[in-house]
Order: C-alpha cells, then sequence, then structure tokens
C-alpha cells in the first residue's frame, strides 16, 4: 500500500531548497489560483520532474481523489484513406493508393458493432480518415442505425477534421451539420484532430486541414448546444515549450467559456513509418513533465488521460503519480493509429481485471465510468 502525505504535500515543496521563483508558483497552485502563461512555460523549461509531481498530484488529488477512471470501449477506424497528408501520420494512404487501405461501407461499421452485443461496453470510438464518399448522408445512416440496434452504446465520433470538411461539401453551417449529426445519435465528440494550435507549426505538420480557429468553434458550438467532448495535444515534434502551454491555453479560455470538456489527453508523438521518422521522440521523463505541467495548467479540466494504447501501459501506470486520473479503456485491439506509428501496443487490448490490476498495483481506486464520467462500479 502506498501511502499519500498529500496534506503535508504544500508543507514539504514550500519548505525545500528549490528556487524562490518556483516555490511561487507552488504557492498559487496549493492556494487554487491560476498560473500565468509565462508561469507555465517556467514550469517546462526550469521544474524537475519530482518538482512537477508533487504539485500535479495534489492538484489530481483535490479534483479526483484517489480515483482512476477507465471505461470499457472499442474503435471503429471507418477508413484510413485520406485528402489530407499530416506528417506525423502514419496511418492514412492517399486516395490515389486506395487499394493499400480500407473503406468500410455503413453495414460494415454495422457488423463491427454487432460483434460486441453479449459485452458490456459503453462506448464506440469512431473516426478515421477523411474521404468524399464517407459524407454526410453517410454518417447519418450510419449513427441512425446504431442507435437503432444498440440505443444505449454512446457514439463517440468525428472530429473537426471530419466535420469542417463533411459540413462544407454538404454546404451547411457548423451549428446546422452538428445538429443533424446529434438529431441521427451522436452523443460526444474525441478529442483529435487539435495537432498544435499554433499556426506555423500546425501549417508544418497539418497543413489543409481545419484551422486552429475552426476547431476551437466546432467544440464551442457543440458545447453551447449542451453536449461534451475531449480534447487533445500531439506534443514531442517539432513544437517549443511555449506553443505547448498556447495550446492549454486556448484550451483553458474555452473551457472558461463553455465548460464543455471533459479531459484533456496529451498524445506524444510516435515517430515509426511517417514523413517525421527522422524526429527524435522525447524520454519518457518528457512525457510525465507534460503530463504534469498539462495537470498544472488545466485548472479547469477536471480530468486528464493517459491513453495507453498510444503511451504504453507502463508509462501510462507511472503517470497516475503525476497528474493523470484516466487510462481511456479496453480498446479490444479495434485502433491502428498508434500501433502503425510504432507504440509499445501493438495489439491494444486489457481486459477489466487487467486494468483494475494495473491501477490497484501502484496504490490507486479503479472506477468504471461512462464516456460522461458517471461512474459504472468501483473496485
Ligand atoms: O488527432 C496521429 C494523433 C489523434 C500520430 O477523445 C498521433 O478520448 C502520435 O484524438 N503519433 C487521434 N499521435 C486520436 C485521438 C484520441 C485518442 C484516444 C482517445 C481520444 C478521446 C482521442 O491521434 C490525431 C493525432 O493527434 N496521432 N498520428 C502519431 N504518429
Ligand atoms: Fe488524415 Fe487524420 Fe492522418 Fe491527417 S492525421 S492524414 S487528417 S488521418
Amino acid at each position: 500500500m502506498i501511502l499519500s502525505p498529500i496534506n503535508q504535500t504544500p508543507q514539504l515543496l514550500l519548505n525545500s531548497n528549490y528556487p524562490t521563483h518556483l516555490k511561487a508558483i507552488a504557492q498559487k497552485v496549493f492556494n487554487k489560483q491560476r498560473i500565468t502563461f509565462n508561469e507555465g512555460v517556467t514550469l517546462y523549461k526550469e521544474a524537475e520532474l519530482a518538482f512537477l509531481g508533487t504539485l500535479a498530484n495534489y492538484v489530481r488529488f483535490q479534483k479526483n481523489g484517489n480515483n482512476v477512471y477507465f471505461n470499457h470501449n472499442f474503435h471503429v477506424e471507418p477508413t484510413n484513406i485520406c485528402v489530407y497528408t499530416c506528417s506525423f501520420c502514419s496511418y492514412s494512404r492517399l486516395i490515389k493508393h486506395r487499394e493499400q487501405g480500407w473503406e468500410l461501407s455503413v453495414e460494415q461499421i454495422l457488423d463491427i458493432i454487432k460483434k460486441y452485443d453479449d459485452q458490456a461496453v459503453t462506448e464506440v470510438h469512431i473516426t478515421g480518415g477523411v474521404v468524399p464518399k464517407q459524407d454526410l448522408a453517410f454518417y447519418i445512416e450510419l449513427f441512425q442505425k446504431i442507435k437503432l440496434h444498440r440505443p444505449n452504446l454512446h457514439i463517440k465520433a468525428l472530429t473537426p477534421v471530419e466535420f469542417h470538411y463533411i459540413f462544407k461539401k454538404a454546404k451547411l453551417s457548423y451549428e446546422e451539420g452538428l445538429k443533424l449529426m446529434k438529431d441521427a445519435g451522436l452523443d460526444s465528440l474525441p478529442g483529435g484532430g487539435a495537432e498544435i494550435f499554433d499556426k506555423e507549426i500546425r501549417d508544418k505538420i497539418a497543413g489543409g486541414k481545419c484551422s486552429t480557429e475552426e476547431w476551437l468553434s466546432i467544440h464551442q458550438i457543440w458545447h453551447q448546444m449542451g453536449n461534451f467532448s475531449n480534447a487533445t495535444m500531439l506534443y514531442g515534434h517539432i513544437e517549443s515549450f511555449e506553443h505547448r502551454i498556447d495550446h492549454m491555453d486556448k484550451l483553458r479560455n474555452l473551457q472558461d467559456l463553455t465548460n464543455g470538456f471533459n479531459a484533456f489527453i496529451p498524445l506524444k508523438f510516435r515517430n515509426k513509418e511517417n514523413e517525421m521518422a527522422h524526429v527524435p521522440e522525447v524520454s519518457v521523463i518528457e512525457d510525465l513533465r507534460n503530463y504534469a505541467i498539462s495537470r498544472i495548467y488545466l485548472d479547469n479540466f477536471n480530468h486528464i488521460k493517459a491513453y495507453w494504447a498510444m503511451i504504453g501501459r507502463d508509462t501510462a501506470q507511472l503517470s497516475l503519480n503525476f497528474g493523470t486520473d484516466d487510462l481511456d479503456g479496453t480498446i479490444d485491439d479495434t485502433t491502428k493509429i498508434y500501433s502503425m506509428a510504432g507504440s509499445e501496443e501493438q495489439h491494444p487490448k486489457l481486459s477489466t481485471e487487467q486494468l483494475v490490476q494495473l491501477i490497484k498495483a501502484v496504490g490507486k481506486t479503479p472506477v468504471q465510468r461512462d464516456t460522461l464520467y458517471n461512474v459504472v462500479k468501483t473496485y
């Protein structure tokens, strides 16, 4: 059993030999005061892992106690053919090479959904490449048919990258398009497509797809319609620490307005089989520092998710002591985005028992949740 001397944390840290300006940031965090852009950058540039971990763990405990959340989910990737050519993407194939990829029909996707009929999954996560054929009518038919077959399965689907393309083609405003998707059965949005919000870096690695303003606008409209979503950040490539804080700052500002984000999910750039293979991956220490700083900076986000399929289950487990409180889900080997990019998890699949064990092994309380963080079962 690992004891959390969480109540002694502020005094221990403030009495330590860390530089005064770092202790001033810590004092703000303990006082529940928001840290500034510059203080966020200072943490990235100067604070060591132990300092960040102590602070992030404190914030995490204030928000979520000892709980670590997970769900029962699976993915559907309707296609890996894509009109875009993001240079970090190992997964997509251009339309002219469509013979190297897959493009599922509505019926083929329904067959995948039906495979889970006798399993207690609560969520299907649907996202993939962008192709003309998978348009508004395709997704409306798909969502309607999923709901007809299994009304209680939560559909977490599509990112602003897909919405922007689909709605433009259908000559619809974001409001009109999102309303049609919601009426068809869409329940929430995953966090993908955010990459990094800085325009120069975004243009370099993800040029041509929806802009930062468009990504934020679609989430804002979705929230203002009374719905929830997640947010991601692709880090550890050619961005600077300032770009990471700028990204989180934009999310923090939108969250102040809408309170519609459930979780923030840092996604570590993986460099296998893509155009950025020459860019080295960051270290596990940098991963943990990044989780911790996101926990400290995003004071209005309830959850920080360590997506184990991307980071690997060992680092995900370690991150639970550096600010994260959510591990995503069972996944059931249904996503290829990360295995194709070189993740440790080539066939991501964990049973409930394995997730519970992984969480209990570090002295935390496993809590099975649904997509909106309603508790299903505490272990
Ligand atoms: O936007 C693609 C990322 C994202 C690579 O909301 C890569 O619960 C690292 O957003 N290295 C899609 N990352 C996945 C996503 C997601 C995943 C899990 C949970 C949730 C959620 C959302 O995957 C893309 C992109 O940022 N990605 N290629 C790569 N080589
Ligand atoms: Fe297409 Fe998404 Fe890959 Fe970019 S990251 S090429 S939008 S599948």
